[in-house]
């Protein structure tokens, strides 16, 4: 495996529920960075990214709030992941709002364009994330990255995403709350939709493992996105989205392991902690242990697998 590369991004601006900024200091806290040196690799944490000077930025809609500072997080993380991949690495974005994905995604897309491989994107969250700025009621940019990657219009005022992802490369995975406006332009994407009705009729395996298989027979790099309210409320808290009917502990200890198995994961995002909305640190404590499972621990490591 690559060196772990972390890489701080305090954004709070693509939503209104003040918390987000402190994320990369609860998963520094946690022991993020001992938690995966432990399982043997090496990390690298190059800190948190600051917000550079702001451009002016206007968009039609209205409800669209701090536009200039996600605009300014996008470029910086945009050009911190491309060079954390271009130096071999596996960067580890510690979010932060989602809107950080903006910037992330872009940053993974513009190095597999540049080493010509076709890059996925694994999207785990209760929310599809797909609208653009002018669609959003909410004005809260964290609800959008789904659509800029995916090269939807209405992103005039952001730089040109490097490469869209094709549909068929996008996999939304343990969605549960899809506006009106989302759901009819999805309806004109082929992006699949494991939504929680797919996951608990099909359980989480299979539909993992299909996209996984797509990654791997085009040799792809893949970029995942964890969003914390993919996680049922219950157990992860310190989200300002809450919504019920998420992900249970298994199942999701499940999915990072089915993706450690894979070597597939090129980048990754942990999004939306809102520390101060924590109880006792177990939503950053669990969020660890999941990067843990991820990155390769077992409940029993078995020299094959033959049971
Ligand atoms: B997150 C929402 F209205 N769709 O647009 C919106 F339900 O990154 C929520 O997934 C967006 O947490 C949630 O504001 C964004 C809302
Ligand atoms: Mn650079
Ligand atoms: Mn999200
Ligand atoms: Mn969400």
């Amino acid at each position: 495996m690559p060196n772990t590369i972390l890489i701080g991004a305090p954004i709070d601006e693509g939503q209104r529920r003040p918390g987000c900024v402190m994320g990369p200091a609860a998963y520094r806290v946690a022991g993020i960075a001992q938690a995966i040196h432990d399982l043997g690799h090496g990390v690298e944490d190059w800190g948190d990214l600051a917000l550079p000077a702001l451009q002016a930025a206007t968009c039609p809609n209205p409800a669209v709030h701090s536009l200039a500072e996600v605009l300014g997080w996008t470029e910086v993380l945009a050009d911190r992941v491309d060079d954390a991949l271009s130096q071999g690495g596996l960067p580890i974005v510690l979010g932060g709002d989602h809107s950080l994905a903006l910037g992330s995604v872009a940053g993974a897309a513009a190095y597999a364009a540049r080493v010509d491989r076709p890059l996925f994107l694994l999207w785990l969250d209760a929310h599809s994330d797909f609208h653009t700025p002018l669609t959003t009621q909410s004005g809260n940019l964290h609800g959008t990255p789904v659509a800029y990657i995916a090269g939807r219009e209405g992103f005039e005022a952001f730089p040109a995403f490097p490469k869209p992802i094709p549909a068929e490369r996008i996999c939304l995975y343990g969605i549960r709350s899809v506006d009106p406006a989302e759901h009819a332009a999805l309806l004109k994407h082929d992006i699949a939709i494991n939504d929680m009705r797919v996951l608990d009729e099909r359980g989480i395996v299979a539909p993992l493992r299909e996209f996984l298989d797509l990654v791997r027979d085009a040799g792809g790099m893949l970029h995942v996105s964890l969003d914390v309210d993919f996680l049922d409320p219950s157990i992860a808290p310190a989200v300002g989205t809450t919504v019920p009917g998420g992900t249970t502990f298994r199942e999701a200890h499940l999915v990072m392991e089915l993706l450690h198995e894979s070597a597939l994961v090129t980048s990754l995002d942990l999004v939306e902690l809102n520390p101060f909305l924590d109880e006792r640190s177990r939503t950053a404590k669990l969020m660890v242990e999941l990067v843990g499972s991820l990155m390769g621990r077992k409940v029993f490591d078995r020299p094959t697998r033959s049971f």
